[in-house]
């Protein structure tokens, strides 16, 4: 599936797009229920809230197949082939949860610093590509976002205290945050600076990304972003899968962050599916 210029102009000025009904409820339903199956219990690649409820599953496609099916999805890999001008592998692929009244928030941040920082990937040339799999709005924890905040590169970071950061963490990570905590808990390192923000939140007003499941949302990495807790009951969950571009591979040195956060198999995904079903 390719998106048409006008599609693409929207994205390119604004730094994201929503596309309603791309997955079936079928489809949709058939990773529900495959959800439960990624989450193995002690694995640094499952993330937990304070409250101990899950709050990420990163590399799900590592051990199941629909995962896996749904990362080589033809009409994804054409998007982020369309969108980065190049073939595409998979730098980072994660569920986000909100489990029903127990989630926590995440703060307004860009995803390139943790890219650029952490894994030394020098081109913001990414796509994320966010998949509901609920009806999602601003009551259950839809992505919030700042149109057209992704033109300026990095920006300017909130100073949060070290102290504080540290705190965050569980007690074995103390020292060195040798799980990545700092970067994927509800107390992440780099957030956007409180008056940058509200200066673009003025000029540039803040969207909820409110869609119905199988609805996606593609977003680009340098765009400003959070979400709120889940309000409700039920409980609200997220794929969402980051492409990178061939030409952008990260350096990978002695402090390399896991291959469940900074994707190996850099080879252009080629063998795609058309569905879920193939
Ligand atoms: O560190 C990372 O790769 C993750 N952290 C955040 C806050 N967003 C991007 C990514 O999922
Ligand atoms: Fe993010």
């Amino acid at each position: 599936m390719k998106l048409i210029p006008e599609q693409i102009e929207f994205y390119n000025k604004n730094g994201y797009l929503v596309i309603e009904n791309f997955l079936s409820t079928r489809e949709v339903d058939l990773l529900n229920a495959e959800l439960p199956k990624t989450i193995e219990n002690d694995s640094p690649r499952v993330i937990l809230e304070k409250s101990g409820h899950v709050r990420s599953v990163f590399a799900p496609h590592f051990s199941n197949k629909i995962y896996n099916k749904l990362g080589r999805l033809k009409g994804f890999i054409d998007i982020a082939e369309q969108l980065l001008s190049n073939k595409v592998y998979i730098h980072q692929y994660k569920i986000n949860c909100k489990k029903g009244l127990q989630s926590e928030w995440w703060e307004w941040h860009q995803d390139f610093p943790y890219w650029h920082l952490d894994d030394g990937i020098e081109h913001p040339d990414l796509l994320n590509i966010m998949i509901y799999m609920q009806d999602t709005d601003s009551l259950n924890g839809a992505l919030l976002l700042i149109p057209a905040s992704h033109n300026d590169g990095i920006a300017k970071f909130a100073d949060k205290d070290t102290v504080s950061l540290l705190k965050s963490l569980d007690e074995s990570d103390r020292n060195k945050d040798k799980n990545h905590l700092s970067s994927l808990n509800s107390n992440i390192k780099f957030t956007v600076d409180h008056e940058l923000l509200r200066t673009l939140a003025f000029s540039n007003s803040i969207i909820t990304a409110s869609g119905k499941k199988g609805t996606i949302l593609m977003f680009h990495p340098n765009i400003f972003h959070a979400s709120n807790n889940n309000m409700t009951p039920f409980d609200r969950n997220m794929v969402l899968i980051t492409y990178n571009s061939i030409n952008n591979f990260p350096r990978i040195n002695a402090d390399a962050r896991p291959d469940f956060l900074a994707g190996r198999d850099r080879e252009p995904i080629e063998n795609t599916v058309s569905s879920l079903f193939d």
